[in-house]
């Protein structure tokens, strides 16, 4: 998979680049760490005698480490470690492969043809979040002998132990003068593999060169281990603004976080702001993967902004040194974030958030993995924020998501209209509530004007209403003796227009040559030939 941006999500990458790893561990393969976005192994490769069993010793007592034990088909030397190794012979071996408790296994050649073949135990969830695996050269000289194929790669570390040569002789010798003395040739066989072979198969290097135990690599090793357990659990919240969520909201904090959990990460999405009238109670109904409260932070979570970027608003539990996203469409923001989250910002002009995670689960190949309530969601939100792709907002990119969220939703053909009609109906219920809730005032070319908004499916039914105008008014809070330019853009998506009602003469003059509305049925409404939002005509009337 190659993304187009930096990848905040890359575990690997914050390690390589952020942390402080200790003199005796070096980064090798930079490239290979940014594309891991989860590490849940570790495994620890090294010729004989460099170190590896002291290095895994250092992690076994680490809270969320698993080191399971190893089998392997030779006997066991004088000195062997034996909570690290269990040593059966090659008979057993192939029946605990049989019976499922062998889980990881491969086989090294050694001297001669002699092979040997070696393993682990299956990791159970309560294990813990990162296994250590202590492996050995031939993980990497035999990497097909490996079993089951792929299990030590997409969310694997690979850490080679590294000592002099001279070290590693003094070492053997110490530790296993029965090899040294009674099979030369095994001597001979392990110490003409270089120390320095293992360097370009790993992404670590941890150097324990000087007198065994004396150096730091165990040291540094640990640290590192503690830093990736810490990683692997690390919480993502998805959240947006303090004071309502829309549908754009709920679909796009709900689908990251579907999105992040499909990439192996713990992540959740959080909304306590209340759902607004474009959350009708058919998508409430939809079982939505949100949570209404926030508790238990921690330094570990981090957190995701969609469909907001200004920090002044966004929900009071954010800690916005902790946010490492943010997704938007609003813009304004950019060199904020930008600083902050070297480009990891993805605020977009489009017509909706929405448009910009589905391109997300594109771009990880997760479309396809894609839930019918998410995509229900993000299809609702692009169709809503966009007036069926009627407004002036709309980009090509919102177009081609709507098409093919098409593919993944499952809603009834008449989806549009119904759920503009359900928000329809429950503006008829309480009109003075709707309209007050969209009303903004604003000075406009040296003019104060108040301008309400609703948007309906079909604006007839309001328009029928004999107390409409003073209902209006009413919500909009205007009073003719003192508010002389006022009106309410009435949306009317099914009819592609909108209606300005206004009983102010001078706002009917001037929308009349500013968007052609035409009042000439006489009383209030006006109606244009085309379908008009707030902010198209505020740019207008200047
Ligand atoms: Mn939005």
């Amino acid at each position: 998979m190659s993304l187009d941006f930096h990848d905040p999500l890359s575990v690997g990458s914050e390690i390589s680049r952020t942390s402080d790893l200790g003199s005796s561990i070096n980064v090798k393969r930079p490239d290979r760490l940014d594309s891991l976005l989860n590490i849940r192994k570790i495994v620890v490769v090294g010729s004989s005698g460099t170190g590896k069993t002291t290095v895994v010793n250092a992690v076994r007592d680490v809270d969320g480490v698993y080191v399971p034990k190893r089998s392997l088909t030779r006997p066991p030397r004088e000195n062997d470690d034996l909570v690290e190794n269990g040593h059966v012979t090659p008979e057993r071996f192939s029946e605990l492969v049989e019976a499922g408790e062998i889980a990881v296994y491969w086989t090294r050649k050694m001297e001669g043809d002699r092979t040997e073949r070696y393993g682990f135990v299956p990791t159970s969830p309560d294990d813990g979040v990162v296994t250590v695996f202590s492996g050995n050269n031939a993980l990497y000289n035999n990497r097909v002998s490996i079993n089951p194929e792929g299990v030590l790669d997409d969310d694997t570390v690979w850490v080679g132990v590294y000592a002099s040569v001279d070290t590693l002789v003094a070492r053997l010798k110490a530790r296993s003068p029965d090899m040294v003395s009674g099979r030369p040739e095994e001597f001979a066989y392990r110490i003409s593999d270089r120390p320095e072979n293992v360097l370009p198969h790993v992404d670590f290097v941890v150097n324990t060169d000087g007198e065994f135990g004396d150096g730091q690599g165990p040291e540094d090793f640990r640290k590192l281990v503690c830093r990736l357990v810490e990683l692997a659990r690390r919480e993502y919240v998805v959240t947006s603004g303090a004071k309502y969520a829309d549908i754009d909201v709920v679909a796009s904090v709900a689908a990251y976080s579907e999105l992040l959990r499909l990439l192996g990460k713990n992540a959740r999405a959080v909304i306590t702001a209340p759902f607004n009238e474009t959350v009708p109670s058919t998508v409430r109904s939809w079982n939505l993967p949100v949570e209404k409260s926030f508790e238990a932070d921690s330094e570990n979570v981090r957190f995701v902004l969609a469909d907001i970027s200004d920090p002044n608003y966004v929900e009071s539990f954010v800690d916005v040194n902790r946010v490492v996203q943010v997704f938007d469409h609003h813009v304004g923001m950019e060199d904020f974030w930008d600083n902050r989250l070297e480009g990891a910002s993805g605020i977009e002009p489009v017509g909706a958030c929405a448009t910009l995670i589905w391109e997300r689960f594109k771009s990880y190949g997760k479309d396809n993995q894609i839930s019918t309530t998410v995509a229900n969601l993000l299809y609702t939100a692009i169709y809503s924020n966009t007036l069926a792709l009627n407004s002036s907002v709309t980009t090509e990119r919102d177009k081609t998501a709507l098409d093919e969220l098409s593919r993944y939703v499952k809603l009834p053909d008449d989806w549009g209209s119904q759920y503009y009609r359900e928000i329809e109906e429950n503006i008829v219920r309480d009109v003075v509530g709707a309209v007050s809730n969209d009303t903004k005032r604003l000075g406009i070319g040296g003019e104060n004007y108040v301008i309400a908004q609703l948007e309906v499916w079909d604006a007839g039914r309001l328009l029928s209403d004999p107390d409409f105008i003073e209902k209006i008014k009413a919500g909009m809070g205007v009073d003719d003796l003192v508010d002389e330019r006022w009106f309410l853009n009435l949306v009317s998506i099914g009819e592609g227009r909108s209606y300005i009602i206004t009983s102010s003469d001078v706002t009917q003059a001037k929308l009349g040559s500013a968007i052609s509305a035409d009042f000439s049925s006489g009383g209030a409404v006006g109606v244009t030939d085309q379908l008009f939002l707030r902010k198209q005509i505020i740019p207008l009337l200047v």
